[in-house]
């Protein structure tokens, strides 16, 4: 085994999958991928056997052997093991903001993430927030807002770092549901719809694997709100 291994979901639907990926994509860190499907009837993790004890996308498998479940255990690995590609920003003040971000994304925004799951074959014209996504968007909008008046954009932090790759689900649900923010954060959101690597991941999104019903709003359709590659 010489390189990473990387498992991973349905790319239309995966946030998390999106996450991992881009910490290799982003960073041109080479990796092998490989990817479970949720219409198969089997669990993620009887779909990947080789990766236990690991049970959800994604998944990474170690140069050595050892074998991550969590993004963010990933994310933390693979910076420390790539110093020279400062994928946490090097100015400690940036760095600590950084850090902060990611775990507050890692942890959080349950009512916006249970609300509107990611999809990236679908953006919606009518669809309306309840009190608590209100309330994370709310929150989004004071932390990314405070990051970029201090960074002065497009990314949260000086250079694309962890951290934007950790909210990029979340700017492509704000993008798809049409959801009311800052025009600062609206902003932000462009400039992930715009990023090269989340423009490779979507039109991986729009090809690969089946739609599944149980992501489908009923709501009105709307063409996509970013570039489309
Ligand atoms: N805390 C995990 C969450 C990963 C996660 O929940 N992934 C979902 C797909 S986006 C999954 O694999 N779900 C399958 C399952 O829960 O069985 C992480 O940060 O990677």
């Amino acid at each position: 085994m010489s390189e990473y291994h990387l498992v991973l979901g349905d790319p239309a639907y995966s946030s998390w999958s999106l996450r991992g990926w881009l910490l290799f994509h982003r960073w041109d860190i080479p990796c092998s991928t490989a990817f479970v499907s949720f219409s198969d009837d089997r669990s993620v993790a009887e779909q990947m056997p080789d990766m236990a004890p690991a049970k959800t996308v994604p998944a990474l498998r170690l140069p050595d052997g050892a074998i991550l479940g969590d993004s963010l255990a990933i994310a933390e690995e693979v910076a420390a093991r790539h110093p020279d590609h400062a994928m946490w920003p090097t100015d400690p003040a940036f760095r600590a903001r950084a850090r902060d971000l990611t775990a507050e994304m890692h942890a959080g925004f349950m009512a916006l993430r249970n609300a509107c799951p990611m999809n990236l074959r679908c953006a919606y014209g009518d669809f309306t927030a309840d009190d608590a996504v209100e309330r994370d968007l709310a929150r989004l909008d004071v932390i990314w807002t405070h990051a970029l008046n201090q960074s002065g954009g497009p990314w949260l932090c000086g250079d694309y770092s962890i951290a934007d790759a950790f909210y990029a689900p979340v700017a492509a649900r704000i993008a798809g549901y049409g959801l009311a923010i800052s025009f600062e954060a609206a902003d932000y959101v462009a400039a992930h719809l715009a990023d090269r690597s989340f423009l490779v991941w979507r039109q991986m999104g729009l090809t690969q694997g089946p739609d599944l019903k149980r992501y489908a709003m009923d709501n009105r359709q709307v063409p996509w709100p970013g570039p489309a590659g």
